[in-house]
């Protein structure tokens, strides 16, 4: 029996608001705000609840260890920690304010998976994304590896893949891009992959950076043994892109045989959807339930999050959308969210509204948050650490959230000699809680 597990990035001790992230409008917006990284670990934490209340799996990945010294030593910076941030803030304060990012949080554009269900070789494929796009994000790599690893120890059933190669050509941010489609999650699906450009057209091309390419789709296919008539690939519209959706997860979204898209989500809609039905028809008897959403524009789409929601199948039967608080204020947004339920042709028979402004103001909703993987029993079982969400481990992350946040952080106090220190002891507390092992450059002896 396969199920699909909700991975949710816990939000790290520096969580901040420092703008790097151009065309991701909130991150621009947000620029230089001071955050709560307590509220925000809080609110992530609270998602998690409200879907496990629902019976429905969910587990934890701890965030990666910030300031990334490794990164910072590299560049030149030496001495002791007090020091290399001293110097850096000094010289280079973009770089240090990089380094410093908990954008690790945003756990969907951490890998790809492909169940085994789906992969010729029948066993789980997962290739962590290179994120090359945004300096800050390309630094998760190499350490998203290491923590999946950890989780996804088994060598018999994992098959851990390397980053994609660190280049605009292969420029790939994880399954943010990518959804899986099938009729339930324990039947065979087809595998949607979104682009922005191909990987040699020249990259003058838009007001935004296009994220991913077609290139890099086409590897994580190949390298996750997919047939190719269940993979297809497709085009972002320029024009959502240059509107502020620099992920499809901001313009599209989907679970088992349900998929909503924003009208202007792709190059050619109608060819995407004739595509979909094609490859579905070979996994299914059954018919996609496609909504083509034009209630609203561009705009509301991209402030509402709407489609970040997460499209989840309740235990019970039908499906829940679980979305950001911020649909409930933008009328033709909410409009569509009653209609969607109504609809008896829809499986979609709930809405719930969950608080994740802190992460909202970076561009991050509900669906950035996590990572979904389809495991069997078997895999399950297999996992390492302790990492699987009940009350227990949620009663334990709350208080240690609330012992070791601080409540207030400007990208200012990231210069502050104490910080490196606090978040040293806090992660390290963390790795004890999840039973993860030494999984951090500072646990590592030498380092
Ligand atoms: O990559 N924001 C992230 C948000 C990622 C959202 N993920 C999905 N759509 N799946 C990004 O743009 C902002 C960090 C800052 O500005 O401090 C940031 O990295």
């Amino acid at each position: 029996m396969y199920q699909e597990i909700n991975f949710d990035g816990l939000v790290g001790p520096s969580h901040n608001y420092a703008g790097l992230s151009f065309g991701n409008r909130a991150s621009m917006r947000s620029r230089a705000a001071v955050s709560n990284p307590q509220a925000a670990a809080l609110q992530g934490l609270a998602k998690m609840r409200v879907v496990a209340g629902h019976g429905i799996r969910q587990a934890v990945l701890p965030p990666l260890a910030r300031p990334a010294f490794g990164t910072l030593r590299r560049l030149g910076f030496t001495g002791v920690p007090a020091q290399v941030i001293e110097k850096a803030y000094r010289t280079a304060p973009e770089l240090l304010i990089a380094c410093y990012s908990a954008s690790s949080m945003w756990s969907a554009n951490a890998v790809t998976t492909a169940p085994s269900l789906d992969a010729e070789d029948g066993r789980v494929h997962l290739t962590p994304a290179n994120l090359v796009t945004n300096f800050h994000r390309s630094l998760e790599a190499d350490e998203t590896a290491v923590v999946w690893r950890a989780i996804f120890a088994d060598p018999e059933r994992f098959i851990h893949h390397r980053p994609l190669p660190a280049n605009l050509v292969l420029s790939d941010e994880g399954a943010a891009n990518h959804t899986r489609l099938a009729s339930r999650h324990h039947l065979p699906g087809i595998h949607l992959f979104v682009h922005g450009r191909t990987g040699f057209a020249p990259l003058t091309e838009g007001r935004f950076p296009r994220r991913q390419t077609l290139e890099a789709g086409e590897a994580i296919a190949r390298l996750h043994a997919l047939p190719p008539e269940r993979v297809i690939h497709a085009r972002q519209n320029p024009a959502a892109i240059d509107a502020g959706a620099f992920h499809n997860d901001v313009i599209a979204t989907g679970n088992e045989h349900v998929f909503l898209f924003h009208h202007l989500a792709f190059s050619d809609p109608a060819q995407v959807s004739k595509k979909l039905a094609q490859a579905y028809a070979g996994v299914s008897d059954g018919a996609l339930c496609t909504r083509e959403i034009t209630r609203f524009g561009l705009d509301d789409a991209v402030r509402s999050y709407f489609f970040n929601s997460q499209l989840l199948t309740l235990p019970g039967g039908g499906m829940l959308l679980l979305a950001p608080e911020e649909c409930r204020s933008i009328l033709p947004v909410a409009e569509a969210i009653t209609e969607l339920v109504a609809d008896p042709d829809c499986p979609i028979v709930q809405a719930q509204f969950v608080d994740l402004r802190e992460s909202m103001l970076n561009g991050g909703g509900p669906a950035c948050l996590r990572n979904r993987v389809v495991l069997s029993e078997i895999e399950q079982a297999s996992l390492s650490g302790r990492v699987l969400f009940d009350r227990e481990l949620d009663a334990n992350l709350t208080s240690w959230i609330k012992k070791r946040y601080r409540t207030a952080l400007s990208p200012d106090d990231l210069r502050d000699p104490q910080l490196p220190g606090e978040i040293e002891a806090a992660l390290d507390e963390l790795t004890h809680l999840l039973q993860l092992g030494s999984i951090y450059p500072f646990q590592q002896t030498g380092a």
